[in-house]
């Protein structure tokens, strides 16, 4: 259902009138249906659309010619052919959605095209009119709607497979999971042996928080799982015999090599996006290295004796950063807690007899990503990765975003990869039928979160 927590359907179309808000375009997103056309989509297209504006029985449809206006992600604000200047029957709709059809449509599958009543006396010769009116325009691709639905099953992932992901109560260790829902490329899983109760999860198909089966064991990273499931990786893995029912290291994107084959070593300082609290970069220390270039990482001054916040990162992850980033950005970096401030990195190092990871070690490549301060999007509650929520892009850091969720107080914002999985267009959640949760309103509560990993510092 589209509801959001609160019950509510939010409507983007009058919130982006009134906030009068650009939405990233849907070319920003290489994870949702139709990107890689979105160049052809601009204002002035022309669609044929249901005309709801006659007299006519319910169960007959009539279709009428409509200029899309202004796109906003998959949204569209429209206005009916023949309208010329008058925008007092403008309306809202999807360019996902099943009802929207390039020109040309009606007369391949003779449907009937008829004006809207409002306007039907203003022409004589409605079909003059047309003709008039299409030369030179350009309109959708045909099959939009059913190419955006067969893309949504391209994928190898389905439901009742299992895999790796992080454990959120421990996000140092990996768990077992079973997919239990995909919802346009979104999984909601299942930890196995969690006992009777419940235990979900919910991220994207591509993000780096899972992994194949036997991924903990190839890389050495803690598993929280029964000795059944150890012992039967092993085969697996070796042999290159999964099961029916396994995902499989085939079925996620590939990961980069790090630059010049050089390699980060324990103990060695950086900063980092706090993987339990996604609105601060922090001074944080390589913990560990394990295989393949993953990496350990604990953040300075909040570690758990055991290492139990540690998290791992990908060697050439974006939410590592080089000593000196925040700086150089003028951007808040977390000092360690405890620390007296000014913080100051040279001290620091000085302090803790420790060496900054050299600017070599880190991934430098900034993606054109096309993302700009004050862009709406959808953006998903890492906190509650269940929730995804009305979102404006409120800083551009070379290829991080800061997300800021509207309504809400800037300690639940978060710092994401432009090319992160977890932000979509305007209107994905209603094409993929997923509850949006709109702008928190003055008066509302919010519900006890249970996040991937609890969140330190936003409780509010
Ligand atoms: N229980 C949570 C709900 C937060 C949801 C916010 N989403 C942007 C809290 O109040 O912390």
């Amino acid at each position: 259902s589209l509801r959001g927590e609160t019950g509510r359907v939010f409507d983007w179309g009058p919130y982006l009138v009134s906030s009068q808000a650009n939405a990233a375009p849907v070319s920003c997103f290489k994870h949702v249906p139709m990107n890689d056309c979105w160049d052809q989509m601009v204002d002035g297209v022309l669609v044929e659309v249901p005309n709801t504006d006659l007299d006519v029985p319910k169960d007959v449809k009539v279709y009428w010619i409509a200029t899309v206006l202004k796109i906003c992600g998959y949204k569209v604000l429209l206005r009916y052919e023949g309208f010329g200047s008058d925008g007092s029957k403008d309306f809202w709709s999807n360019l996902l959605s099943e009802d929207m059809h390039n020109v040309g449509w009606c007369a391949t599958y003779g449907k009937m095209l008829s004006p809207p009543k409002a306007i039907k006396d203003k022409y004589v010769d409605w079909k003059e009119f047309l003709i008039k009116r299409l030369t030179g325009t350009r309109t959708i691709p045909p099959h939009f709607y059913a190419k955006s639905q067969e893309w949504l099953h391209e994928h190898k992932m389905k439901m009742g497979m299992q895999l790796e992901v992080v454990n959120k109560m421990c996000v140092s260790a990996m768990r077992l999971a079973v997919i239990k829902d995909i919802i346009g490329g979104r999984l909601r899983l299942n930890y196995a042996d969690s006992g009777d109760e419940i235990d979900e999860f919910w991220c994207h198909m591509t993000s780096p928080l899972i992994h194949p089966i036997g991924w903990s064991q190839i890389i050495g990273h803690k598993l929280h799982a029964s000795h059944d499931y150890i012992n039967s990786c092993l085969s697996k893995v070796t042999m290159q015999k999964y099961g029916a029912t396994d995902v499989t290291p085939d079925m996620f994107p590939k990961v980069k090599d790090p630059p010049h084959g050089l390699a980060f070593q324990v103990g060695m300082k950086l900063e980092a996006i706090d993987p339990l609290n996604l609105s601060a970069i922090c001074v944080a220390t390589v913990t560990k290295v394990l295989r393949n270039n993953y990496l350990m990482i604990g953040i300075d001054g909040s570690m758990a004796e055991n290492g139990s916040d540690w998290f791992c990162y990908h060697a050439t992850s974006p939410c590592i950063f080089p000593v000196g980033f925040c700086e150089i950005n003028n951007l808040n970096l977390t000092p360690p807690r405890g620390i007296k401030t000014p913080f100051k990195w040279f001290d620091y190092l000085k302090q803790t007899r420790s060496m900054a990871a050299p600017v070599k070690l880190f991934d430098k490549e900034i993606p054109k990503h096309g993302f700009r301060v004050g862009m709406k999007v959808e953006a998903v509650d890492l906190m509650e990765p269940r929730l995804i929520c009305v979102a404006t892009v409120t800083k551009v850091v070379g290829r991080l975003l800061r997300i800021h969720f509207d309504g809400w107080e800037n300690n639940y914002d978060q710092w994401i990869d432009c090319q992160s999985p977890d932000i979509y267009p305007v209107g994905w959640c209603e094409v993929m039928r997923h509850g949006l949760e709109g702008p928190r309103t003055r008066l509302e509560g919010a519900p006890a979160g249970n996040g991937p990993v609890n969140s330190k510092k936003r409780k509010g």
